[in-house]
């Protein structure tokens, strides 16, 4: 029987890849976002390219009722959930503390933290109960080190290292693994959102470095799931090759 993966936030970037590449390395995949057409466009895709199973719940994190709601709503068959991928998040303005707009700060708290965490309420006791399971939180470099106006992000990422450690600690009588990931410079949709949908200033964070792509962290994540089961990798630290920290980085003219 097919392993299950949930993996959030996978209409675009590093959740889409790893649920392309979770598919074509075994796992049925359950696939999560609020663009139910990109759920379904992905379903199809996956679905006529390998022979897993994929299920799409079309709901947003930052809303807990629709978390439960959306879990609760799954076939007996699809409620063993081996891996979960915490990795819907966002950043979004890029701005100082003293002008920094309220709606951005609490979008990127109630998705990157609370939503986060209503995930893992909803779905850690089942693995609790079967003794089983392993959950992956995608993290970043800003949850290690801060940088100029990135301020709330930032603080909402060093929120996601502090509870991979502490999910850690409390999974570890059951029998389920907690590791993150955390990625320097993704050119996914990532910047674009942050910019508020301006693709054109999105596309020079990238400008004179070659950055890392989403299936770069997708590949991680599958290698990080399929470790055997007495090894746990607590973090990945994954930079560009241009990247030094956050802060510095090589940048060709
Ligand atoms: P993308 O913008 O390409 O993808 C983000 C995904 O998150 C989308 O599928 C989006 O789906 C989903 N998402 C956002 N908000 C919500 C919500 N409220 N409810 C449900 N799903 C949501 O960005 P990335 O792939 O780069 O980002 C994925 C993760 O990686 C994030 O946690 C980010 O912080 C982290 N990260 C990214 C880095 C980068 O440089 N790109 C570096 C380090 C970490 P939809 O809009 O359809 O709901
Ligand atoms: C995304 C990477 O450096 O833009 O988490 O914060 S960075």
């Amino acid at each position: 029987m097919k392993k299950i993966a949930l993996v959030s936030g996978a209409t675009a970037g590093i959740g889409k890849a790893t649920a392309e590449i979770l598919a074509k390395n075994g796992y049925n995949v359950i696939i999560t976002g609020r663009r139910n057409e990109r759920l379904l466009e992905l379903k199809k895709e996956i679905e006529n390219s390998t022979d897993s199973k994929v299920y799409t719940l079309n709901f947003d994190v930052r809303d807990n009722k629709q978390v439960c709601e959306a879990i609760d709503s799954l076939p007996a068959e699809w409620k063993n959930i081996d891996v979960l991928v915490n990795n819907a998040g966002l950043a979004s303005g890029l701005d100082p503390i003293q002008s920094g707009d309220i709606e951005d700060w609490e979008k990127m708290i109630d998705t990157n933290v609370k939503g986060l965490l209503y995930l893992t309420r909803k779905v850690s006791p089942m693995m609790v109960e079967r003794r089983s399971g392993h959950i992956v939180n995608i993290d970043s470099i800003a949850g290690k080190e801060v940088y100029a106006n990135g301020n709330v992000y930032c603080a909402t990422k060093h929120a996601v290292d502090a509870l991979t450690k502490g999910m850690r600690i409390d999974m570890l009588p059951y029998g389920v693994k907690v590791s993150q990931v955390s990625p320097g410079m993704v050119n996914t949709e990532f910047s674009t959102v942050r910019f508020h949908g301006d693709k054109e200033r999105a596309d020079h964070t990238y400008d004179g470095l070659t950055p890392l792509y989403a299936e770069d962290i997708a590949d991680f994540i599958l290698y990080i799931v399929t470790r055997p089961a007495h090894v746990c990798i607590n973090d990945m630290i994954v930079m560009p090759a241009a990247q030094a920290n956050s802060t510095v980085n090589f940048r060709k003219k």
